[in-house]
């Protein structure tokens, strides 16, 4: 974790974390500072409102916000922030993650969360990338070289299929 965080990650329980590394993972990729926490929109209120209201203040840049169930967290962060929030859909045991899906997608007009897949956090971490990368060169060169590897990899495996 880094000194001067430019994205928070945050989910709604320690249990959200094995989804969650994965934007951990994309964010330390590309050399973007982050933190990560545990913040509950229903266990510890406050603490979610806190966060929120302080994020813009202590330099942050991008939320990214993970939860599962009755995932009220990315919504709720969206709306004590001016930051983007950028929500990932936790699976749970029941219902294959279409709770936390319908829970954090459907948003009232004027409080936007881009919402990625249930367990997309490795696209959370991404979409900060590039969210970052709009006003910085060297993150929108990265970026550049990180698709053309994607580019690379799958007309690689089309050669391979065709040997
Ligand atoms: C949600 O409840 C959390 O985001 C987590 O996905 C789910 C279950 O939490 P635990 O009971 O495992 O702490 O708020």
């Amino acid at each position: 974790m880094a000194d001067d965080p430019m994205v928070g990650v945050i989910m709604g329980s320690d249990s959200d974390w094995p989804v969650m590394e994965a934007a951990a993972r994309a964010l330390a990729e590309f050399g973007v500072p982050y933190e990560v926490g545990v913040v509950s929109a229903h266990r510890t209120p406050q603490r979610m409102l806190d966060y929120a209201r302080e994020a813009a203040g202590r330099g942050l840049r991008v939320i990214i916000a993970g939860a599962g169930g009755a995932a009220h967290l990315p919504g709720m962060v969206a709306s004590a922030t001016v930051l983007p929030v950028i929500g990932v859909p936790v699976p749970l045991k029941h219902l294959d993650g279409m709770d936390s899906l319908l829970s954090i997608v459907q948003m009232p007009a004027g409080v936007p969360v881009a919402t990625v897949s249930v367990g997309g956090a490795r696209n959370a971490g991404l979409l900060a990338v590039r969210m970052l990368a709009a006003g910085d060169q060297v993150l929108q060169q990265k970026m550049a070289a990180f698709q053309a590897d994607l580019e690379r990899m799958v007309l690689d495996k089309d050669a391979a299929l065709r040997e």
